[in-house]
């Protein structure tokens, strides 16, 4: 990781909250309009997967009456990474400076954005982060927390990161930092799809922040966890652990 010491970061330009849906349509509006009311001048992409619920309609909805939300209507179901890959690339066409993640569960609390938007004012990437001091679940079952440390302590290692929270999927992206990833080359599906941007932005150099959040578990609606998602993060982890390990001996860099 960049300390960024030394570095003079530029403006943070517009702002652009990425939601990504899949059967959210009991939290749909009250997410939304929450990002609205705390951060007014950002704009919102809800990226919904042709949720059967009819959560694009709502969204659809928000849109008509808010110059500021826009919806971006995805075939079918394929999964949280490809949905905020669209995401990004809907969001550098139309030329944002600031490229935010956020569930729409109400996991990642709106209300706490302005902390990350601040911080990434001095930063390549901001991670919202709940294994650092101040940061908390809140109703987590003690299984699901165990297996969120235990994927980040697992990846950490595995990868020689230094950040505390490698899984989490509350961040704020400066637009050229995602651009500097090389997104094209990103294949992971599920959770994992976190841990391959965080590990693809601390190796290309990019000074990597962490802000506390308290995350919320998620009270309406239902979990698209599932242990094919588990499988596909352990199994990529391990196998770019082993990759990069083997480059660092034979002296070359990890692409
Ligand atoms: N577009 C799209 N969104 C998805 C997909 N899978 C999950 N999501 C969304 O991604 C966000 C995170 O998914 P969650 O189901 O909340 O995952 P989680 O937070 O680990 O699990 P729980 O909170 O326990 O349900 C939510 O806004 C989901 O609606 C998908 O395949 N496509
Ligand atoms: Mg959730």
């Amino acid at each position: 990781m960049n300390d960024g010491g030394q570095r003079q970061f530029g403006p943070l330009g517009s702002v652009l909250v990425i939601i990504p849906t899949y059967n959210e349509a009991e939290n749909i509006k009250p997410i939304v309009s929450r990002v609205r009311a705390a951060v007014p001048e950002a704009h919102v992409l809800v990226a919904d997967d042709n949720s059967p619920d009819g959560t694009g309609k709502l969204a659809d909805e928000l849109a008509a009456a808010d110059d500021q939300v826009h919806v971006l209507h995805r075939k079918g179901k394929e999964g949280l990474g490809a949905a905020y890959l669209a995401g990004f690339r809907w969001g550098m066409e139309h030329d944002y400076g600031v490229l935010v993640e956020m569930d729409a569960d109400g996991s990642h609390q709106p209300e706490e954005l302005p902390r990350l938007l601040t911080a990434l004012k001095g930063a390549d990437l901001v991670l919202g982060s709940r294994w650092v001091p101040g940061g908390r679940v809140v109703n987590w079952p003690k299984s699901r927390e165990f297996i969120s440390r235990g994927g980040s302590t697992y990846s950490r290692l595995m990868l020689g990161l230094r950040t505390r929270d490698v899984t989490g999927g509350y961040r704020a992206f400066r637009t050229e930092t995602l651009k500097g990833i090389g997104l094209d080359e990103v294949a992971s599906q599920g959770y994992c799809f976190q841990v391959d941007l965080a590990r693809r932005a601390v190796e290309a150099g990019f000074h990597v922040v962490e802000v506390p959040i308290t995350f919320v578990d998620r009270e309406i609606g239902d979990s698209k966890m599932s242990r094919d998602i588990l499988v596909e993060a352990l199994w990529r982890v391990t196998a770019w652990g082993v990759t990069t390990r083997t480059n660092k001996v034979l002296g070359r860099r990890t692409s």
